[in-house]
């Protein structure tokens, strides 16, 4: 039976927690339902493809998979199920996340995984993704998103008057 989990929030390690639980507090804002999953595509090979197979039978609508170093997690996980797959690039190896943002992004044709920028940014930018694209089978999440780009533009209003008065 489906479980009315919308997103699943994936990520190799426990240690990728304190930045993919950036893309949890952004569905948490909006009201989406999500679970987090700690598998490994190098580590836990057999149990990531179980749990991406059995994706879609749960009722999960978007995956955003977060890794570190040589990140295959997106990948294997798009290669293993039809939903939608957002790649989260970690900052964790000596080359500073951009060993993880060019195995995300150079996925080969045929299986598509979209990546986001390195690290918070990116987690926070994934989460976001994943509610365009339930948007758009649901027009109050959309209106949602408005409400929230609308305070983005308040906000840069209200930075842009304070610079200027710091600067009078
Ligand atoms: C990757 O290896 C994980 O996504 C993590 O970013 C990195 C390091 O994992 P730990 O050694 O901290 O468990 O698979």
């Amino acid at each position: 039976m489906a479980e009315n989990i919308l997103v699943s929030i994936v990520m190799g390690s426990d240690s990728d927690f304190e930045v993919m639980e950036e893309t949890g507090k952004i569905l948490d804002e909006f009201g989406i339902s999500y679970e987090y999953k700690i598998t490994s595509a190098h580590r836990s090979p057999d149990q990531a493809i179980r749990f991406a197979k059995d994706l879609m039978g749960r009722g999960i609508k978007v995956v955003i998979a977060g890794a570190g170093y040589s990140a295959h997690l997106p990948g294997v996980l798009a290669a293993n199920t039809l939903l939608p797959i957002i790649g989260v690039p970690l900052d964790v190896s000596p080359l500073k996340g951009i060993d993880s943002l060019f195995s995300m992004g150079q996925m080969p044709p045929g299986i598509p995984v979209a990546t986001v920028t390195i690290g918070r940014a990116g987690a926070k930018n994934a989460a976001l993704f994943a509610i365009e694209i339930l948007g758009l089978e649901d027009k109050r999440l959309q209106k949602q998103l408005q409400t929230y780009r609308e305070a983005m533009v308040s906000n840069i209003e209200k930075r842009d008057k304070s610079l200027r008065d710091r600067k009078k």
